[in-house]
């Protein structure tokens, strides 16, 4: 008799045909023959041994080199499931549609049967999935980002407890790539892309799509979200997860070498883009990270922006799409030291420094979280770290105050469901417009997002003390078109501000949004930051709120009734409240 993961892969194998099919065990033996393979076909590229153990680069397809939103598609029977912001398609139509892409299409190739395990192994909250792809790379990087093979098989037994997913490269051909997700079954097809979010399916499509719709029937969430502790001079540490969209920023945060570190101030990490959050035995919100490696943007990466993880990077890593100097190590734009000369471009092409970058601006490390040192000792907890803020953010130039509070869990999720942020090179598409990122979970929320946000509510009601929550913008820009807050380690100093608030230390002033650093309570000694930029950083301005208020009233319009009622009312205060201070005379 077969398990019910071996008839899955019975199935697959039926319908992609494969000239042979392995299961992943996740030994370094097995590793070592996979890279030997790579190495072979060009798939990987060897890095300076010297410098770069064991490391390799891989160059991508160059039309398949960041997530495909407008390829993605969640797949309920009713199409209000899914809700406004999802693309959508029935499930036997989107079967029939892409079913045909997968036969045959492992022909000739190998099929890897990939058992994986996301969160810690000892933590009742961990879960299985199974995928099974065609490509090495894919294998490579899941064993990094994931407890991947035996250990997950063995767990899993005779249970159809896992969550399988279906992958293979395709042709590559972006006309002929589908990541379709079927969250009533618990199933993910992906087809004709290698790249990460796309094609490590147990990363953004398991661990956020599928996950957020089982969160929501279990009461847990599923969250785009970092995780840190902040250690202050007495050795206690108090944990935050903050929720930013792709590429701003939320590695460098998680890792960040805190400069506030001779006041006694540390910052340790836990995870850099999921947060599985549960209400734990003792009430409290409690954090787990799924993940067990992390998937980087490489350029702006440096000793300055992640010391921790340019250390870490020097041995086991996975470069994708940068570019390779000619000792054969990885380079990016913004990487340490002067511009080398023989360089080679993400595409494999000699190099000269003009207008096209040499590495892809969505150029990426895939490094395993045991080599990073940064890494909390509590990282793994079986019950997760307990939770005592929840932090929004995005890239805004302009609007967005450095820092402020929310009034309380409610007004909280009004500002996580308003967040808004400048999009990046993360998602194929245009880079640098203002749109409307709930939770930076918009191209992850794997159902209705007006229910989401009725289930944060809900959530809020049941944890005993609920996090505070604030909203950062380390991107905001003065006149003269520069950042005016030195940001990287020196954010710090705004988690220090927000520990201080939750422990009653540091005063605040209300505004319209909420409320924002008294002056003399952030701690900026040693910034040379003079009065105005402060003041500039701290400004809220009714007009821009008000303006703030109409957009988001249109984009609440788009979910009609579901859109929970508290969150109506939030609206109708904002707009009250920006009235009442525009006729305050300064
Ligand atoms: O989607 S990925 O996981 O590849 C990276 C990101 O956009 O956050
Ligand atoms: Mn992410």
């Amino acid at each position: 008799m077969s398990t019910p993961v071996e008839s899955w892969v019975e199935e697959s194998a039926r319908l992609t045909k494969p000239a042979k099919i392995v299961w992943v065990d996740g030994s370094a033996d097995e590793h070592a023959r996979l890279v030997d393979g790579m190495l072979r076909d060009g798939t990987f590229i060897e890095l300076n041994p010297k410098t770069y153990p064991d490391s390799y680069l891989h160059r991508s397809s160059p039309t398949d080199v960041a997530r495909t939103e407008h390829l993605t598609y969640i797949c309920t029977r009713e199409k209000s499931e899914a809700g406004p912001t999802n693309n959508w398609m029935a499930p036997e139509q989107a079967k029939d549609m892409v079913r045909p892409l997968f036969d045959g299409a492992m022909a000739g190739r190998t099929m890897y049967v990939v058992p994986y395990i996301l969160g810690p192994v000892a933590s009742p909250y961990c879960r299985i999935g199974v995928e099974i792809t065609d490509s090495a790379y894919v294998v490579a990087s899941m064993r990094i980002m994931s407890r991947i093979g035996k250990v997950a098989l063995d767990r899993l037994g005779h249970s159809k407890n896992f969550v399988p997913g279906l992958h293979s490269l395709g042709d590559l051909d972006p006309s002929r790539r589908f990541i379709v997700h079927f969250p009533e079954e618990q199933l993910i097809w992906s087809v004709g892309s290698g790249y990460g979010g796309n094609a490590l399916l147990g990363k953004k499509c398991f661990a956020l799509r599928i996950a957020s719709w089982i969160a929501r029937q279990e009461g847990w969430m599923a969250e785009h979200m970092l995780i840190l502790g902040l250690e202050d001079p007495s050795g206690k540490i108090t944990y935050m997860s903050a929720a930013f969209p792709s590429a701003c920023g939320k590695t460098n945060l998680a890792m960040m070498v805190s400069g506030l570190e001779d006041q006694g101030y540390r910052v340790w990490t836990v995870g850099d883009d999921i947060a599985w959050m549960h209400v734990g035995s003792d009430g409290q919100l409690r954090a787990i990270n799924p993940e067990a490696g992390f998937f980087g943007v490489a350029p702006g990466t440096n000793s300055r922006t992640n010391p921790n993880v340019m250390k870490a990077l020097r041995r086991d890593t996975i470069l994708t799409n940068v570019a390779l100097t000619a000792e054969k190590e990885p380079w990016w734009e913004g990487i340490d030291g002067a511009p080398p000369t023989g360089l080679t471009n993400w595409r494999g092409e000699p190099y000269t420094f003009g207008k096209e970058p040499a590495a892809h601006p969505n150029s990426r490390y895939t490094v395993p979280a045991s080599q990073v040192t940064c890494m909390s000792k509590d990282w793994e907890s079986p019950e997760g770290v307990p939770i005592s803020a929840i932090i929004f953010g995005g890239r805004r130039a302009r609007v967005a105050p450095l820092v402020y509070q929310s009034r309380n869990w409610q007004h909280g999720v009004y500002v996580g469901a308003t967040m808004a942020s400048e999009t990046t090179a993360a998602n194929t598409g245009a880079v640098g417009v203002t749109r409307r990122d709930p939770m930076a979970m918009l191209p992850f929320c794997g159902y209705n997002m007006g229910d989401y946000f009725g289930h944060w509510l809900e959530m809020g009601r049941r944890v005993k003390h609920p996090p505070a929550i604030f909203h950062v913008n380390w991107f905001r820009r003065g006149a003269d078109g520069r950042y005016l807050w030195p940001g990287y380690g020196e954010n710090v100093r705004v988690l220090k501000w927000m520990l201080d608030r939750i422990e009653g230390r540091a005063a605040a002033d209300e505004t319209p949004i909420g409320y924002v650093p008294a002056r003399g309570s952030l701690t900026l000694d040693g910034l040379n930051l003079s009065k105005d930029t402060l003041d500039e950083l701290l400004r809220v301005d009714s007009t821009d709120w008000a303006n703030e208020a109409e957009a988001t009233g249109a984009f609440f319009a788009r979910f009609g009734d579901r859109l929970p009622e508290e969150l109506r009312q939030e609206q109708e205060s904002l707009i009250s409240r920006t009235q009442k201070t525009a006729v305050v005379p300064k």
